[in-house]
């Protein structure tokens, strides 16, 4: 398995899914070129590899779109890169988080990381190829595809989540934390004591490291021993000069500093996995940057939240994430969970279940819904038998018309979690709450027997016809 995000880009680059494009601008152009790459190749889009950026002086690339398509997932993944369906994908992953041994840290000395390393004054943030996005942003965003790190102040655990990050001047960025997520908590606790809350930032690693890092893992958990259970071998980390943060050793770029108390300035908008402009501008958190460390032409890793893409890391990791807390509750035979990428992998989820008794459907909805993984900006939640793909969103709407009672089958949750990039809580600074709706679009489990038959040949069939005569379907 790669290394590092360089292994990472040479594997990609032998297999034809890496484009290298010189001669971008950081100015809404790769941002814009990044789109038109996502409309027109969806999911073949190939991995971009911004170079020789105009005015850049240092030999800093910008890479784009390392994780928005399943082969690309596979491979941070290690998986095998053929699969029949998204399912297939989820039930690996699934398998993975499930059998995961986490693996702790191991300390170096010395990474590439430290090839350069640059402090106090010296520190100049303007020199990287900061994209700026879209035309309505606050300004130009240096993480966004980034590993915040910070470390608890009661105990060892160190925290990685990838939070937004617009950057001011050559030492100043503001990040965007929501409410009661790890980084945001664990700043509180250094602010009570009023002592500045110690933090690094990476801006450049290996992909996996995000797997982890971006999606919804249990409080108290470090995401490096998940990333090295998933690599099985210990992610390598260096001590961050000033802060003394675990820093990963093979990583591009990596700042470091503090955030004070009541140390504010307005963040945002920036365009949101929502599909919308994620709130307006509000104060945010700075952090004072002290130290810049990178690698001989670094990479900085961008990612660009394109509206009604049809896949992400987010919808496989998060409904992966959700299917191990519904075996956790002890919810029998789930088949499938499919989180909508076009519906930011949060706000619509689908379960396929095989129900083995009176009430399993909508156990299956309340569980769920309340779930770490799906509580957050969980909006709807559907449960179908396991006849229907969860992830085909044809068969699920063939199940909701055809299996749903709505007067009786659709149940609601109010003041359920949400959060301020939620465009129906756009702006309301303090009350971040969402309904949601469980949506039980089985058959009745006392009609089994008697419920009609679907048309179509039975899959098992349709295989063998198909793998018989497979030569009328090439091209
Ligand atoms: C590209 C990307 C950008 C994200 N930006 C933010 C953000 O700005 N603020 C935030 O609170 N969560 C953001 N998230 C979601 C968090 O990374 C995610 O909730 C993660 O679980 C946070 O780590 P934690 O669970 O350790 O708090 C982002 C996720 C991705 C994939
Ligand atoms: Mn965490």
């Amino acid at each position: 398995m790669h290394g590092d995000l360089r292994e990472w880009i040479a594997k990609a680059d032998t297999m034809g899914r890496l484009k290298r494009i010189p001669g971008a601008n950081w100015n809404l152009e790769m941002a814009t070129l990044a789109e038109l790459f996502c409309y027109k190749k969806k999911l073949e889009t190939p991995a971009l590899l911004f170079e020789d950026i105009p005015d850049i002086k240092n030999g800093c690339r910008v890479l784009f779109h390392e994780l928005i398509t399943p082969w690309a997932v596979a491979m941070a993944m290690d998986f095998p890169l053929q699969y029949e369906s998204l399912i297939d994908l989820v039930k690996a992953a699934h398998q993975k988080i499930e059998n995961l041994t986490p693996i702790p840290r191991k300390n170096v000395s010395q990474g590439p990381v430290m090839e350069n390393v640059k402090r106090g004054d010296d520190v100049n943030l303007l020199e990287l190829p900061v994209p700026r996005f879209s035309p309505f942003d606050g300004g130009r965003y240096i993480g966004t595809s980034d590993c915040v790190i910070m470390k608890d102040p009661d105990s060892d655990w160190v925290n990685l989540g990838t939070y937004r990050m617009q950057l001011y001047d050559a030492k100043s960025a503001a990040l965007f934390i929501s409410p009661g997520k790890h980084a945001n908590i664990i700043r509180q606790k250094y602010w009570e004591r009023g002592l500045p809350c110690p933090v690094a930032v990476c801006l450049g690693q290996d992909p996996s490291l995000l797997l982890f890092a971006s999606n919804e893992v249990p409080y108290g958990i470090c995401e490096y021993d998940l990333v090295g259970g998933i690599k099985g071998k210990p992610v390598e980390v260096v001590e961050a000069p000033e802060t003394k943060l675990p820093i990963p050793a093979h990583a591009e770029i990596v700042i470091e500093g503090y955030c004070y108390p009541d140390d504010t300035l307005p963040e945002g908008p920036f365009p949101e996995w929502t599909g919308y402009y994620g709130s307006s501008s509000r104060s945010e958190p700075v952090m004072r940057v002290q130290t810049i460390m990178h690698r001989n032409n670094p990479i900085l890793c961008a990612r660009h939240e394109i509206r009604n893409k049809s896949f992400d890391f987010r919808s496989l990791m998060r409904s992966a994430l959700l299917w191990k807390e519904l075996q956790t509750a002890g919810i029998p035979d789930v088949k499938g969970v499919w989180r909508y990428e076009q519906a930011g992998s949060r706000f619509f989820n689908v379960i396929s279940i095989k129900q083995r008794y009176y009430g399993h459907a909508r156990q299956t909805l309340h569980v769920a819904a309340q779930t770490t993984a799906g509580a957050y900006a969980g909006r709807w939640v559907v449960v179908v038998d396991d006849d229907i793909d969860p992830a085909n969103m044809d068969e699920v709407l063939l199940a909701m018309a055809t299996r749903c009672q709505p007067a009786t089958d659709i149940e609601f949750i109010n003041r359920s979690r949400s959060t301020p990039l939620d465009p129906l809580c756009f702006d309301k600074q303090k009350n971040y709450y969402t309904s949601l709706a469980l949506v039980d679009a089985c058959i009745p489990y006392e009609e089994r027997a008697t419920f009609p038959r679907l048309t179509g040949a039975t899959p098992e069939y349709s295989r063998e016809v198909y793998n018989k005569w497979n030569n009328l379907f090439a091209e």
